[in-house]
């Protein structure tokens, strides 16, 4: 018998950007993700914009801002894949039904910022923005599945952007507050979990990835997660004075990092960039204050931070209730030439002999799993979910379907992990996979990059019907959800 308990929330995960399209309907404003284009396996994605009087562009990751003084702009002559995406705009509830297929408890889903504050510094939310997610909301709750909302899922209004740089000031706190408090107050009672940022310590994280590490980009990352964790922290206090049955979480990027060798001083490294890359945001939001050794992590790159008295109360107040993040792989930390050296976007540094990489680079590492889930659960005793968790590959389409046996096993050795886990005694209450049904990358922005149970014709440059189709592994995910996790 697996050890998940009888109301265990197994189902998928989402992001409006990644799903929706409709990039311009039902008075939808321009959010970043709205003007960054494909990539592909070896080219990064780019921002285009308008800096200077001129047509520019710049390199980019999942949840960055505009440089400053730039005005995003979208070219006819690029393509930008998230305009259309998987069209769950219009096609929502075919695919909700197979969700409900599969049997899901759960779905995580995003609301897109710019649907229901289209620039952003509104006062008055966009009613079509607010009535499109209440439908979706409604649509699930036809079926039991209950909701679990990022409220801000690497897709920052444009307007707040170009206005306020990439959260260098701190007037988007408000900004986002007043947003977060207008989806509390219209969505009570049809949702109950929420999230404040995906991926928060992704601003740090990313930094590691490129010749990124100036004293400024730290500067930049580091004042950007304090406005994000005093933001977080007024949306957890808000959640709770409007409905004290709302339980808010924070998401944290969970690739975890080992050792590389056994020099003490690649233990060393390693904690130190664990700290850096994991526990920095994960304190802050779970125990509501700067831990010591975020000293030593300002002080490394001169890093000076705007920080009121009132920051420090409102970080104490609004500390979340649970702890979720997402895992797909594990890296290596070492202060030695590495023997070999991982490819692939997003997967650092040097190549871990035990494990088996992903196409993109990705270290499939179950293990890595538990010992996450083990290690935050006694570092926050908070209940924990894992909302995002999978296997990006290339699907062939064979006899009208995908036979993804690889994603099966990948899927099968962390519910495995996640069962031990439970057996342990953590908490954990849930489990979202990523990208349930097809969408586009977000690192890559390429559509070829699948984690779906659920096949969607559309491929990178935007072809295709559109049409939904069921995997093997489908089928496999809702006899797992249907034995609670006994039959894998
Ligand atoms: C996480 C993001 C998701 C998502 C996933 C897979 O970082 O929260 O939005 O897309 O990773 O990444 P990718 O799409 O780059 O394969």
């Amino acid at each position: 018998m697996a050890n998940f308990s009888k109301d265990f929330l197994w189902g998928g995960a989402t992001a409006a950007n990644q799903v929706e399209g409709g990039y311009a309907q039902g008075g939808k404003g321009l959010s970043v993700t709205d003007i960054q284009t494909a990539g592909s396996y070896e080219a990064p994605r780019y921002l285009t914009y308008v800096l200077d009087g001129k047509r520019q562009k710049i390199a980019s990751v999942p949840g960055q801002g505009l440089p400053h003084g730039a005005k995003g702009e979208v070219f006819e002559d690029e393509y930008y894949p998230n305009h259309e995406a998987i069209d769950f705009y219009h096609r929502y509830k075919e695919d909700i039904k197979l969700f409900a297929d599969m049997g899901f408890k759960v779905y995580r889903l995003s609301i897109a910022w710019t649907r229901i504050f289209p620039n952003g510094d509104e006062t008055k939310p966009n009613q079509e923005g607010l009535d499109f997610y209440r439908r979706v909301f409604e649509e699930l709750k036809k079926y039991n599945i209950e909701p679990l909302v990022t409220i801000s899922h690497y897709e920052d209004p444009l307007g707040l952007s170009e206005k306020y740089g990439d959260w260098q000031d701190r007037k988007m706190i408000d900004e986002y507050e007043k947003y977060a408090r207008v989806l509390f107050n219209e969505y009570k009672g049809l949702v109950k979990y929420w999230l404040t940022f995906n991926e928060i310590n992704s601003a740090v994280m990313f930094l590691d990835f490129g010749d990124n590490g100036t004293d400024e980009a730290y500067q930049h990352a580091y004042q950007k997660l304090h406005y994000q964790f005093v933001a977080s922290a007024r949306a957890v206090k808000a959640a709770h004075e409007i409905d004290p049955n709302y339980v808010v979480g924070n998401m944290i990027c969970g690739i975890i990092s080992y050792p590389g060798t056994t020099d003490p001083k690649d233990q060393l490294a390693n904690r130190h960039a664990l700290e850096k890359n994991l526990y920095y945001c994960g304190d802050v939001q779970a125990k509501g204050k700067y831990p010591t050794y975020a000293k030593r992590l300002w002080n490394e790159h001169n890093v000076h931070l705007d920080i009121t008295e009132q920051d420090k109360q409102d970080l104490m107040d609004g500390k979340v209730d649970m702890y979720t993040f997402s895992y797909y792989m594990s890296s290596l930390v070492t202060t030695h030439e590495p023997e070999e050296k991982v490819g692939g976007n997003f997967s650092m540094g040097a190549k871990n002999p035990y494990l088996n990489y992903s196409e993109w680079g990705w270290a499939t590492d179950a293990d890595g799993l538990e010992l996450y889930l083990e290690e935050i659960y006694d570092r926050y005793e908070l209940p924990i979910m894992v909302v995002e968790n999978g296997l990006g590959a290339v699907d062939k389409l064979e006899d009208g379907t995908v036979h993804d046996d690889y994603r099966i096993d990948y899927l099968r050795q962390h519910i495995e992990a996640m069962d031990k886990a439970v057996g342990n005694g953590v908490d954990l209450r849930g489990y979202t996979t990523w990208g349930c049904i097809d969408c586009v990358s977000a690192g890559t922005g390429q559509m070829s990059k699948r984690y779906g149970f659920i096949y969607v014709d559309r491929d990178d440059n935007g072809n295709g019907s559109l049409d939904r189709l069921p995997k093997d592994s489908f089928y496999w995910y809702k006899k797992v959800i249907a034995t609670n996790g006994d039959d894998l």
